[in-house]
């Protein structure tokens, strides 16, 4: 996080992790689609003719509290392919909260695994603590017909202690309440690590002013 007090702004960055085609960008894209005009900005994008992410998609976000505080939320992703690690590591940098996006196919298994734990190792050789980092799991592709079924994704999420969202990103399901759900677990965090609210005089909640000003359309309700 990034704090300029003298223009009373405050910058979040936010990645979305995961493996190849889980839907990163698709997540990025369903967002800029369906937030209001006047809180986002414009969606960067890289990617080469096939779909797959080459360096980074950026997409900035502006929240303005009723103090005049302005939020800026930086969302990016990063590349899953496996032979990107060394921008994976560098996107991570400074992270104050992941979203890790699964894909719910049952032959997608391993690559999820596989990317959990390239998170992993990833946050530590950044010198980033896993434990204290917020997080949660989105796992997205459930309308195809190979996904796991909701009992096993329940299931999962009993045992982890992350949240878990389930989502459509193609179509924008699931993909408001991802976001909004890890802003919450990373105010809650910045909020005890930097006591904003008191010094910036922002409800202890900033989720109830990103849901009040983002104007999210009724296409991402579930
Ligand atoms: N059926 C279905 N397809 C999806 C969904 N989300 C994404 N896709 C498709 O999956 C493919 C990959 O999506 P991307 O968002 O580019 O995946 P990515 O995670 O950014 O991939 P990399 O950049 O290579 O890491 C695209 O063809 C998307 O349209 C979903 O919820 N359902
Ligand atoms: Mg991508």
């Amino acid at each position: 996080m990034h704090v300029d007090f003298a223009a009373r702004e405050l910058t979040i960055k936010l990645v979305y992790y995961g493996p190849a085609l889980s839907g990163k960008t698709t997540n990025l894209q369903a967002l800029h689609r369906l937030l209001s005009p006047d809180c986002r900005g414009r969606l960067m994008t890289l990617e080469t003719r096939d779909d797959r992410t080459l360096f980074f998609d950026m997409l900035p976000i502006t929240v303005r509290a009723e103090s005049g505080v302005a939020v800026r939320i930086k969302l990016f992703t990063v590349p899953g392919q496996v032979i990107h690690n060394a921008t994976r590591r560098l996107v991570l940098q400074g992270a104050d909260g992941v979203v890790f996006v699964a894909d719910s196919q049952t032959d997608q298994t391993r690559p999820n695994a596989e990317a959990f734990l390239d998170l992993k190792e990833n946050l530590r050789e950044n010198g980033m603590a896993i434990d204290k980092l917020p997080l949660v799991i989105q796992f997205n592709k459930r309308d195809l017909p190979n996904a796991r079924s909701d009992e096993e994704i329940e299931a999962l999420a009993k045992r982890g202690r992350e949240p878990v969202y389930k989502a459509v990103a193609t179509r924008g399901v699931g993909v408001v309440q991802t976001f909004v759900g890890l802003m919450d677990l990373c105010w809650a965090q910045l909020d005890r690590e930097h006591e904003l609210t008191k010094k910036f005089g922002i409800p202890s909640s900033l989720v109830s002013i990103v849901s009040k000003r983002l104007g999210v359309s009724s296409e991402a309700r579930p």
